[in-house]
């Protein structure tokens, strides 16, 4: 376990932890379904055949967590407003009132608006989609923006749309590959259209989670090479570049639907702030003919790259290589790709999974990728914030309850809440800056 304190940060670096509604909310049966409920009933979808519908019944638990990230002492509470929840009778109010609660708590209410959880009438193959998003977060907004200063547009829409719509192993179980591209444009022009609906209702403080991979080649020949480009343009970069550079990638633009043009120019709308989801570098290389392993989810032989491991890192629970550097390469490179057109960034998820109470490893991970903000600091970018994921162990999607990412142990039979050692650890370190 490292034992040297973590250096210091500038004042009003925010620290926060993370949650998402799906993963967490539970009471299920009082909101209109969602595309995950539709998912998570059909035999064989998520490997324990567990479903979300209680979670950590949090619905009727928020209390308890709000006290528990009062004690924990932190700046910001992350967590993500449910659009099917909102959509039923008294699903605003559950919002309204854990905001409030967060408010008196001192802590900073930081709502994602979309974590996953589509109403299960809408489908992102629809343009319309889109334009049903800003009218939700108008919603929202009018509702919430008094209190709430920091938003959060979307949540990875790159895994969205390739575990949802290309792949099929998340919700809402689709296997397009390619023919899942419109799913990314239709989320980056919602994501656009709520950026404005949030400016319209006074918001001023917006942003959007997106998971960055920094993305190795496996070797120096060229098709590992165009592989990992290939990669980085598919999972990166075709999220990063419209949004900060008004653009596609080379050849992606021509792949997308409607009035490319046009939409960019509302995707584009300026960021007040960039986030970042980092949980570890990607090895990729050229196709070998043979379904690759990624994290959990396996890759058909058809794409055009494969995943490989990296070797000679730890690893977590769930198998992901453990490369603290790896967030320090993704923050500077990110500073070196898109110059002054890069806002502040905020680094909005970064966990492990690790069994157990005691968890060292946790501590250790979390205390190695903390430190690889500060080296990014300290080399010149602008970083402004760093959320665990997460609070609380959780519904971990098609993994079930399996993987266990909570700074609290959840004994999901009891409902019973254990603060971690990492929970100690983390308190410490935001308290101790103070
Ligand atoms: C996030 O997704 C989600 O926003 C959150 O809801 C979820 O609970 C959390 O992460 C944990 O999964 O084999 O080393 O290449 C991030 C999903 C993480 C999926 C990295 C691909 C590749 C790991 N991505 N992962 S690796």
């Amino acid at each position: 376990m490292a034992t040297n304190p973590v250096p210091r940060f500038p004042d009003g670096f925010l620290w926060g932890v993370s949650t998402s509604a799906h993963q967490i909310e539970g009471a299920a049966g009082e909101r209109e379904p969602s595309v995950w409920d539709v998912f998570t009933s059909e035999p064989g979808r998520v490997k324990d055949g567990s479903t979300a519908a209680v979670a950590c019944d949090h619905y009727h638990r928020y209390r308890e967590d709000v006290a528990l990230l009062a004690d924990l002492g932190v700046d910001a509470y992350r967590f993500s407003v449910s659009w099917p929840r909102v959509n039923s009778p008294g699903g605003l109010d559950f919002y309204d009132r854990l905001v409030d609660e967060l408010c008196a708590a001192g802590v900073r209410p930081v709502p994602t608006l979309f974590h996953w959880d589509l109403p299960a009438g809408l489908d992102w193959l629809e343009r319309d989609t889109a334009s049903r998003f800003a009218a939700y977060v108008s919603v929202v907004a009018d509702r919430l923006g008094d209190r709430v200063g920091k938003w959060i547009t979307l949540n990875e829409p790159a895994e969205h749309t390739l575990l949802g719509h290309a792949l099929g192993t998340h919700a809402p179980g689709r296997e397009l590959l390619f023919d899942a591209l419109p799913v990314a444009h239709h989320q980056l022009l919602a994501h656009g259209l709520a950026v404005r609906a949030l400016r319209a209702s006074g918001a001023a403080d917006i942003g959007i989670a997106n998971s960055h991979a920094p993305t190795w080649p496996a070797s120096d020949e060229p098709a590992d090479r165009e592989a990992a480009d290939l990669y980085d343009v598919l999972l990166n970069r075709l999220f990063s570049d419209p949004l900060l550079l008004g653009r596609y990638p080379d050849g992606v633009g021509e792949l997308m639907p409607g009035e490319v043009d046009s939409d960019l120019s509302v995707i584009a709308e300026p960021l007040d702030w960039y986030g970042v989801n980092y949980y570890a570098p990607a090895r990729v290389g050229a196709p070998r003919g043979a379904e690759s392993e990624f994290g959990g989810v396996t890759l058909p032989a058809a794409l055009p790259f494969s995943v490989r491991g990296i070797e000679g890192r730890p690893v977590t629970d769930f198998g992901w290589p453990v490369v603290p550097e790896g967030l320090t390469e993704l923050l500077t490179g990110l500073g070196d790709r898109y110059g002054d057109r890069l806002p502040p960034i905020v680094v909005t998820e970064n966990g492990c999974s690790y069994e157990g109470v005691d968890d060292q490893d946790r501590i250790a991970y979390l205390d190695g990728h903390v430190r690889a903000v500060h080296r990014a600091l300290e080399a010149g970018v602008d970083v402004r914030g760093y959320f665990v994921w997460s609070l609380l162990d959780n519904f971990e999607w098609a993994e079930g309850y399996a993987r266990r990412f909570g700074l609290v142990h959840v004994d999901f039979a009891t409902q019973r809440r254990t603060p971690k050692a990492s929970y100690g650890w983390f308190r410490d370190l935001v308290r101790g800056r103070r």
